[in-house]
């Protein structure tokens, strides 16, 4: 095994043998972010899906409906994508609204 190697300096940058340790890595992560997902149900009346989307979502009429559209034939459609503490607030502030209007929506959050 070379000096290089022995000593956690494998690219050989300090040839000076210093003992000041060199390697770098980065020090700041990206945020984790998160899915904010609409499920479909058979109760839920569209308008409402839609006033969800145009109220918490900040979406435009036309890409509500789209995405309502989209749950209601597929099961599942994409809200938008937050950290994790917005994320989780736009989960409750959907299930609790659902809730007060005696619709069965449901809403979920997922890890990207
Ligand atoms: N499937 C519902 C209906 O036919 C509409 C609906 C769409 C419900 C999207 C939930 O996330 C949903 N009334």
């Amino acid at each position: 095994m070379s000096e290089d190697q022995k000593d956690n300096d494998p690219i050989g940058q300090d040839k000076g043998k210093s003992g000041v340790l060199t390697r770098t890595r980065p020090r700041t992560q990206k945020p984790p972010m998160y899915k904010v997902l609409m499920l479909n149900d058979d109760y839920t009346p569209m308008d409402f899906v839609v006033h969800i989307l145009l109220t918490y979502f900040q979406k435009t009429e036309d890409e509500a409906v789209k995405i309502m559209l989209n749950v209601h034939q597929t099961g599942v459609g994409l809200c938008g994508v937050y950290s994790f503490e917005i994320a989780e607030t736009k989960v409750m502030q959907v299930i609790d609204m659902a809730r007060r209007n005696e619709h069965p929506l449901q809403c979920t959050l997922e890890k990207e």
